[in-house]
């Protein structure tokens, strides 16, 4: 076989198609992450606010316990026949870091183009390198696979000058971002992926130049459309959207309705379904920095199976009654203390659409 025969080892387009291929991230060492007080108030519980300060491990007990749960996540998937990688353990303490658990953020992966982010928490600027160093770039030597590495941040943050004038509001709910538009910032989960069409939102981790710089780097042909969405501690898409296949969609109606959604041609004939229940409080273990709404950051496997979190048996009932989908319960719930469910815990490099 020579090289360009050789099925390209990073090629997704959606959320959907079947999966063949993907990184599950690890628990080990992470550490809340240390940021400026507005962001940290922007974006975390604010209950644990102070927790979130310099060299502060997460508790042991959670680590481990998340650690399970990622590895039997991680079997279960090899046991259904898809490759897996994992990352590098890195001691996220030592490099003033975050966490190796939530590997969707830093990597926007749009066919077999993979765009780095360019995180405005700085605890997170060396995160991709050090955990994805012997898996992701290897893979991306290839010279089929186009991987667009994070502009380098200025050595003085400047995100946080000038507040307020300098800093926009969300036009649905008159909050203010937490960051300015001064240097390029996006996370990747503020993107989703529907084909040709890439959904993006404003947060309080990605501004105007960041959304600008996503859509320079998309393939050709792909379109980003941005969505409006009411979350005054809102950060990364995934707990709004839960695309389950071509032309079916649950969304967080506390978030998004289906005016706004009607406003992304894409939609135009699917079937948008609002999450049914009122999501189940999580609160032991505790949630530092994340909502309820984590019930809808789930992995799609292929367009009729879904994984999700065994702890919303009620929500899994209606996936597969009302939408058609074989569903896979695994536990979950020290991996959401760290930010996150199955879909930030997870970066799909191979897709067969
Ligand atoms: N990182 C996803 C968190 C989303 C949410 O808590 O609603």
């Amino acid at each position: 076989m020579t090289a360009n025969s050789k099925p390209l080892a990073v090629r997704s387009w959606d959320e959907w198609s079947p999966l063949k291929s993907i990184i599950v991230g690890t628990a080990a060492n992470s550490c809340f992450p240390f940021e400026h007080e507005r962001m940290i108030s922007s974006t975390t519980t604010a209950a644990h606010a102070a927790q979130f300060k310099k060299d502060n491990p997460f508790p042991q007990y959670i680590l481990k316990a998340a650690d399970k749960e990622l590895d039997k996540f991680a079997k279960v998937l090899r046991d259904r026949g898809i490759e897996v990688f994992r990352p590098n353990t890195v001691d996220w303490r030592a490099v003033g870091g975050y966490t190796g658990s939530m590997v969707r953020d830093g990597l926007l992966v749009v066919g077999s183009t993979i765009i780095e982010s360019a995180y405005s928490w700085r605890s997170r600027e060396k995160e991709v390198d050090l955990m994805l160093k012997d898996t992701l770039f290897k893979l991306a030597e290839d010279p089929r696979i186009t991987i667009v590495r994070a502009p380098k941040p200025p050595a003085r943050e400047t995100l946080y000058d000038g507040y307020p004038e300098a800093n926009k509001v969300n036009p649905l709910n008159g909050v203010r971002w937490a960051i300015n538009n001064s240097r390029i910032a996006f996370d990747a989960a503020d993107f989703m992926r529907f084909g040709n069409v890439v959904v993006g939102q404003y947060s309080h981790v990605t501004n105007d130049k960041g959304i600008d710089y996503v859509r320079s780097h998309l393939p050709k042909g792909v379109l980003l459309e941005l969505l409006d969405v009411d979350d005054p501690h809102c950060m990364h898409l995934d707990a709004v959207l839960l695309p389950l296949r071509k032309g079916l969609l649950i969304y967080n109606p506390d978030r998004t309705n289906k005016e706004a959604l009607s406003n992304i041609k894409l939609f135009d004939n699917w079937d948008c379904k609002p999450f049914p229940f009122v999501p189940k409080a999580r609160s032991d273990p505790p949630s530092y920095m994340t909502s309820n709404w984590l019930v809808l950051n789930l992995l799609v496997l292929d367009p009729h199976t879904i994984m999700v979190d065994e702890y919303d048996p009620e929500f899994a009932e209606f996936l597969r009654k009302e939408c058609g989908m074989e569903v896979i319960g695994i536990p979950f719930r020290h991996v959401n203390c760290l930010g996150g469910s199955l879909h930030c815990a997870t970066l799909d490099l191979v897709r067969d659409s």
